[in-house]
């Protein structure tokens, strides 16, 4: 038995009870008055006072934030979670695309991807991943894996990458989807802040 949740692609995902009993029982002891905004947001990922990791943060609220009204309820904390932490690759994808395009317009563009490949430089950074150890490469500067993730994503050519550009991207071109996979997988990085925090 389970309680069932519309996800972003509309279709209805089935959550455990004895789960969502648990993630509710998180959620009101951080959140008592039943919405979580913004400022509560950055305190549970303990990043409220580290700028460079906000932008990110506030990006991933506002992809959390279905309905615009810029605080979270149990619903959207449901739904955004299931989608990180079980959701197929393509949601995955899709919910990046969302997070990537900060205007709302449907595509990324080049200021858009670089403000996101620059925060989860410093973003990594700070929480010390192996991302740019495991590297035997040179790293690249964001500049530079801006230019490169157009050049391969950016099918026709017109600057903007639209949705189904950026999943046939991700999909065909393995280094592309490492690079977007910083953040494709949230999944592991809030895993990892969980532990930290008593929300998650
Ligand atoms: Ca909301
Ligand atoms: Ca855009
Ligand atoms: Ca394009």
């Amino acid at each position: 038995m389970g309680q069932y949740f519309t996800n972003a692609e509309g279709e209805q995902t089935e959550i455990d009870v004895a789960e969502l009993q648990e993630w509710y029982k998180k959620f009101v002891v951080e959140c008592p008055s039943g919405t979580l905004f913004m400022h509560e947001f950055k305190r549970f990922f303990g990043v409220q006072d580290n700028l460079e990791a906000a932008e990110y943060i506030e990006n991933m609220f506002r992809a959390f934030d279905k309905n615009g009204d810029n605080t979270i309820d149990f619903l959207e904390y449901v739904a955004a979670l299931n989608l990180v932490l079980r959701g197929k690759l393509e949601h995955k994808l899709r919910w990046t695309f969302k997070v990537y395009d900060k205007d709302g317009n449907g595509c990324i563009d080049k200021p858009e991807l670089l403000e996101i490949v620059e925060s989860i430089y410093k973003l990594k950074k700070v929480c010390r991943s192996e991302v740019e150890v495991e590297e035997r490469t040179p790293l690249l500067t964001p500049e530079e894996v801006v230019d490169r993730i157009f050049q391969l994503v950016d099918e026709n050519g017109d600057g903007q990458l639209s949705l189904d550009e950026f999943i046939d991207g991700a999909r065909k071109d393995k280094w592309v989807m490492k690079m977007l996979q910083m953040d494709v997988n949230p999944g592991g990085w809030i895993i990892e802040q969980r532990r930290k925090s008593a929300l998650f």
